[in-house]
């Protein structure tokens, strides 16, 4: 019975894996123009991010799509096919969970990010500056 869920997950996850990957590539979320100089500045801070992440990962479409809508220049890492990367993930975050997002202050200290919410809630509040036209509005409780 294991070896049946074993390899019945397999096989879902190569049929699934490619659709999602499809019907990304067809819906490809525009991402937005911003001044160059804006765009420098901001890249300037995506600089210091390093996505790891598994291709056909859920999870990972839904960060990808986030950066990709907010034009964000991000360095990615495959953690299933790249064994040095896989490794650093498993080092540097503790355990091979994907997206994470390692980000490195001017310090270079370094935070591993985990959870495709708290990745793209992080990337929209602090990596995006306050007034840019993409940037979702803060809400206020009980407004
Ligand atoms: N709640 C997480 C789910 C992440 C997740 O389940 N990722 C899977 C790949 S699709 C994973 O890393 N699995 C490996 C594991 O859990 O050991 C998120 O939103 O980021």
């Amino acid at each position: 019975m294991k070896f049946f869920f074993k390899y019945f997950f397999k096989l879902v996850h190569l049929v699934v894996g490619p659709l999602l990957l499809l019907w990304d590539w067809l819906t490809s979320p525009k991402g937005v123009q911003r001044p160059a100089q804006e765009q420098q500045r901001i890249d300037a801070e995506t600089r210091r991010l390093t996505l790891y992440q598994f291709r056909s990962c859920p999870f990972c479409i839904r960060v990808r799509r986030a950066i990709k809508r907010h034009s964000l220049n991000i360095e990615t890492r495959d953690a299933l096919r790249d064994t040095v990367s896989r490794q650093q993930l498993l080092e540097g975050g503790g355990k091979i969970k994907v997206p994470c997002l390692k980000i490195t202050d001017a310090q270079g200290n370094t935070t591993w990010l985990y959870e495709s919410a708290d990745i793209i809630r992080h990337l929209e509040e602090q990596v995006i500056p306050a007034g840019a036209p993409d940037r979702p509005p803060v809400s206020t409780p009980g407004t």
